[in-house]
Order: structure tokens, then sequence, then C-alpha cells
């Protein structure tokens, strides 16, 4: 077995390349079951960049994008049975089930150990192994974690270095004494029968049998037979929300689902927002929002996962651990959401999407009109009278966060920046109204807790049914969710008084026949403003049983020409359907048993209590 640095194209086995005994000891244990046929040490730079996207493209796994309208770009098609991730073999393999909680897939993690030990022998035999050493959150930052991920994918090291700061750098740190999480990945696909012929590779290579496994207490992460970068790029849900949310509980700090924003007023007053939404609730969107209010100003400073802790000030400071964007491409509109288009000019992987005639990449939503014929994720003719998507719905774009045209200047300050609102939203076509204040961090932690998408649409369950997603970290959480709400009780109790405000936004409310009552996109900077105003002090709010909510005239509507009632529909609270909704909430809690923090059942009574006094 050959041991290399990348770039490099001999090696010699006696190579040192690394100081770190530890991370040595494990590469060579992981090498010694997996037995790939060499082994790659990666440095992050753009050489290695290049010369990994030129052999994929020479092996036919990837295909470089026209340079005249998309340089440096490339796409990538899966196997049509590794699209998504799989959420049903994604497990938390804490000593104590309870610990993993009723939400999670939990395993023993002696037979988890066992089991994984023979999926992972020999899997990588005839392949190449790389060391990724990588960073979430800028170098040496004081809220920032590293991590090394082993690979047999050549895709995913060049989507790591999209995702994360990945290479020597981080290496350095490790080598330096810094903590750091191990994850092993492996398509579970060798090349090499036990009886050494050689089997062709295939342009997706992956495995029937998938596993994405972790080891809550001792902080480990292995995931087996799926490419597909939910599944893949480890350092993003695995260990930035799954790993880092149990670090965060032991630690004090919260790693979260959630954007970050910096909101501008015409005054320069400038505040940070974090939100947490299920998805397809139009998280990219606010992420990259651009306001229609007049004066106001967005800037991204991340897009899906921030990780908060209390600084020096005993204020809340917030960073995006990521270095990219993984992000639905369809419904990514040139009018929708125009930065994310233009931040995707170049220096992109797509991976599912729709190849046009030109070279160049399509998808549902990003022009109103589709191209007359193209190539579908699975590689066949495509025209708008095929009757089927030509992007995979969950088809993707990675690219690098600084390539965002309205990134902030300082998106990757070390020490973050401090945060003054907390959001939560969801995809409620009833009750919620579309924004409410929280009263107390008790409140905003049980709105948080309550997060519930309906469901509209016959294939995802029954119609008007509440999918439950509690700070949309459903699928992330690594410890039992209730005792998720506990710990963010205990957060909101040691910041006190500078905890950041709490808000519940619902841009999907509709009217009783059937329409959307309020325009979202650009205009959600309205919403944003009266947040603002709150956080000034200059704008009243009004009590409701449900929560605080503007009072007449505070939320600035002028231009959108909407009706008195729509208005009213819009933040209505009707006590029977919200009795009704306690009922449910109720039941969703009581699957947690005991570990339900009292002061969300206080919460509840509380609410009930005020909606029939
Ligand atoms: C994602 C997700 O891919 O939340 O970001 O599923
Ligand atoms: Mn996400």
């Amino acid at each position: 077995m050959q041991s290399t640095r990348s770039g490099a194209t001999g090696g010699d086995e006696s190579e040192r390349t690394t100081s770190s005994a530890r991370l040595l000891a494990w590469v060579d244990q992981v090498a010694a079951l997996t037995q790939p046929d060499s082994i790659v040490w990666c440095d992050g730079s753009l050489a290695e960049h290049d010369g990994l996207t030129r052999q994929l493209v020479a092996e036919g796994k990837l295909i470089r994008l026209n340079p005249e309208w998309r340089p440096n770009s490339f796409l990538a098609r899966t196997d049509p049975r590794d699209v998504a991730r799989v959420e049903d073999r994604t497990f938390i393999c804490s000593t104590d089930p309870d610990d993993a909680g009723p939400t999670n897939n939990w395993s023993e993690p002696a037979a988890m150990r066992a089991e994984l030990d023979r999926v992972f022998e020999g899997s990588m035999r005839g392949r190449t192994m790389y060391v990724v050493p990588f960073s979430m959150g800028p170098l040496g930052g004081s809220i920032s974690q590293l991590g090394v991920q082993l690979t047999d994918s050549a895709y995913v090291v060049v989507s790591m270095q999209a995702m994360t700061r990945m290479g020597r750098a981080a290496l350095e740190l490790i080598e330096a004494g810094a903590e750091w999480v191990p994850a092993v990945h492996s398509v579970g696909m060798p090349l090499l029968e036990h009886d050494g012929a050689r089997t062709d590779d295939v342009v997706w290579p992956c495995n029937d049998t998938k596993y994405i496994v972790h080891f809550p207490e001792t902080r480990e992460i292995f995931s087996y037979g799926s490419g597909y970068g939910g599944n893949s790029l480890l350092a993003k849900k695995a260990f930035a929300l799954r790993i880092a949310s149990v670090m965060a509980r032991d630690e004090g700090w919260l790693a979260e689902h959630m954007l970050l924003i910096r909101i501008t007023s015409p005054e320069g007053n400038a505040y940070h927002v974090a939100a947490a939404f299920p998805s397809a609730c139009g998280k990219t969107n606010l992420a990259m929002m651009r306001p229609t209010l007049p004066g106001w100003h967005v800037e991204t400073i991340g897009d899906d996962i921030a990780w908060l802790r209390p600084g020096p000030d005993g204020r809340l400071w917030a960073i995006n651990p990521e270095n990219g964007f993984f992000g639905v491409a369809p419904g990514t509109g040139i009018t929708t959401n125009p930065t994310a288009v233009e931040t995707l000019w170049g220096n992109t992987i797509f991976t599912n999407v729709a190849l046009r005639d030109d070279g160049d990449v399509w998808w549902e939503g990003l022009t109103d009109t589709p191209p007359a014929h193209l190539i579908d994720w699975r590689g066949e003719d495509w025209t708008p009278e095929s009757g089927r998507p030509a992007a995979h719905p969950n088809s993707r774009f990675t690219v690098a966060a600084a390539q965002c045209p309205q990134i902030a200047d300082d998106w990757d300050a070390p020490e973050g920046v401090p945060l003054d609102a907390i959001v939560f939203g969801g995809r409620r076509a009833t009750n919620v109204p579309l924004v409410t204040q929280a009263a107390s961090w008790a409140q905003g932690v049980f709105m948080g807790a309550t997060i519930a998408s309906e469901q509209t649409a016959a294939a995802e369950g029954p119609v008007g049914e509440l999918r439950r997603d509690p700070f949309a970290m459903l699928p992330f959480c690594g410890y039992n969710m209730a005792d998720y709400w506990s710990h963010w009780l205990k957060m909101g109790e040691k910041l006190g008084a500078n905890a950041p405000a709490m808000f519940r936004v619902n841009w999907f409310r509709k009217d009783e026949d059937g329409s959307y009552l309020w325009p979202g996109f650009g205009e959600n900077s309205r919403v944003l403003a009266w947040m603002v105003a709150r956080l000034e002090g200059t704008a009243d709010a009004m009590s409701t049983p449900v929560g605080q909510v503007p009072v007449d005239g505070a939320l600035e509507t002028d231009g959108l020409e909407m009706s008195e009632h729509q208005l009213d529909a819009l933040f209505a609270v009707d006590p029977e359907s919200w009795l009704a909704e306690c009922d449910l909430t109720e039941e969703y809690f009581e699957q947690f048993g005991a570990r339900v923090p009292a002061a969300l059942h206080a919460e509840l009574a509380s609410l009930r209590y005020h909606l029939t006094h």
C-alpha cells in the first residue's frame, strides 16, 4: 500500500504523512480494515482540486460543463438509488437507548461496531483512500472544531474542498494538539474481489446496504454505501449537527440547523438573525434575501447551520461552521433567488441537474420557460413534453460561500457575530400567524419545539396532517429531543437578559380559497423590519394567546395591495383550531415521557388557558 501526499506521483511507504501519532494510528487501523490500494493525504490545494476533477472527468464520473457558460464547473449524476439522505439508515449509537430518544434510530454500540467491521472489511479494495483534514468554522476560531474524514470517493474530496476549510492548515492544528472528530466513509463498492479479480468501476459507485452511524459518546462517525452528499459529506449533517449537538449539550453551547444573516436598517443599524426552517420552507431564499423595503440590506453569513456560543460579554455569538453551500437546485430561480443563481456562475459542482445542449445546466424553476431539449438527470433525452422533471427534485449545487455576491465581508470572522434574534419557521396553511414574538425564552423554546409543516400534497401523507420538526432538528439532533429542549431552556437561563429575542414566522398561511395570503420572498423584509423595530423598542406588539403580534399599522404593508380581510386572516387566532392543535402537541410530547421539561408543559397549559379565557 502506498501512502502519498496529494499531487505527488510516486509515494513511499516510509514517508511521514503526519506527526500526530493518534491520527496516524487511526489511518493505519482503518486502512488495515478497508484495504485500499493507496492512501492520499489531501492538502486542500488548487492543484489537488484540479487533479482530482480531471481524474473524475477522465473516469466519466464528472462531466465538465461548457467553460464559456460555467467555468471550472461539473455535473455529477448519481445512481438513481442514491439521491437523498437515508433517515431510516441513520443511527445514534449511545450506550443508553433513551439518550438517543424516540425520534432517532438507536442501535446497541457493540453490535453496531461489529456490523461496521463486517461491512467495511475490504470495502476500499482496489480504490484510493483519501485522508481529508478539515476545520468547521474559521481555522483556529474559538467556536470552530476540527475533523478528519477518510473516504474512497474523490467526488467527496472535491466537495469537501468547497464545504469545509480542508487541507494542510487543518492538519497543522491537529498536529499542534487540537481535538478532532474522526469520520470514515466508503461507497461500499470494492474493485478487487477477495480472489484478487478486478471489477470495473461504475460512474456512481454505491451499495444497496447503507449505514450512517454516530457514536455520540466517543464522537465518531461512520458512513457506508452512499456517495450522495447528505450521507457522504460527513462534516455537514453528521458532524456539524448530530455530533456537534452532543458536544454543545456537554459544553454549554448550541449546534443548530439555522441560517444566519445580518440585516441592516436604512439608519445603518445592523442586527444578526439565526433562523430554523424545516426543508422546503424557503430557507435559502431567506438566507440570500433581497429586501423590497427601500434602504434595507440583508447579508448572508450561512444558509444551513449555525453554531452559537456565549461570548465573554455574556451574549450569544454565532458562526456558520461551513465553508460552502450544498443547496437544492430546483426552485432556485433567476427571479426567486437571483443571489443564489449569481453565486453559481462557476467553480460549482452540480449533482443530478439537467444538462443543456450548450453544455450548461438547467433545473425546474431556474427559468420560467424550459429549454426545448435537455439531457435529464438520469442521462436520458428530455423535452418539455416528457412529463417528468428534468432535474431530480433533490438535485444540488456545491459551491464556496465566498462566491455569494451578498456574503457579509466578515462572514468568516473567527469570533462570529453577536446574535440579536432567533426565528422559527414552518409551512402552515392554517393557525400560525405571519409573525409572532415570544414573550419569554420559554415561550420561544415552546415555539421551536412545536415547529411543524402541514402536508399539502397527498404524496407527503394525509393532507392537513402536521409533520413535526422541532427546531428543524428532527433528523439532526444527536441525542434525546426532550433533553435538547431542556438544554435550550438552560441556555436561556444562562444568557438571562443577554438572550436574543425569539420569533416565529409563517410565510405560507392560506385564505379560505386556498391562495397564499402573503407574497413572501423579498417582501419578507417587512417582517424583518418589524422584528428590528421590536429590538429597537420602536414598535408596539399586541398579546395573543399564541404570542405577540404587530399592533395595527406596525407592519409596513404600503405597496402590497392587501385587503383588510387578508391582513386579518394573516394574523387570526382561532381558539378552536388552536385548542385542537394543543391536543396534538400534548400527544406529540407524550412519546418523550418524563423527559419533557416541565417548562414546556407549563407553556402548553398557559396556551390552553389563554385560548379559553
Ligand atoms: C439539507 C437538509 O440538505 O436539511 O440541508 O436536508
Ligand atoms: Mn439543511
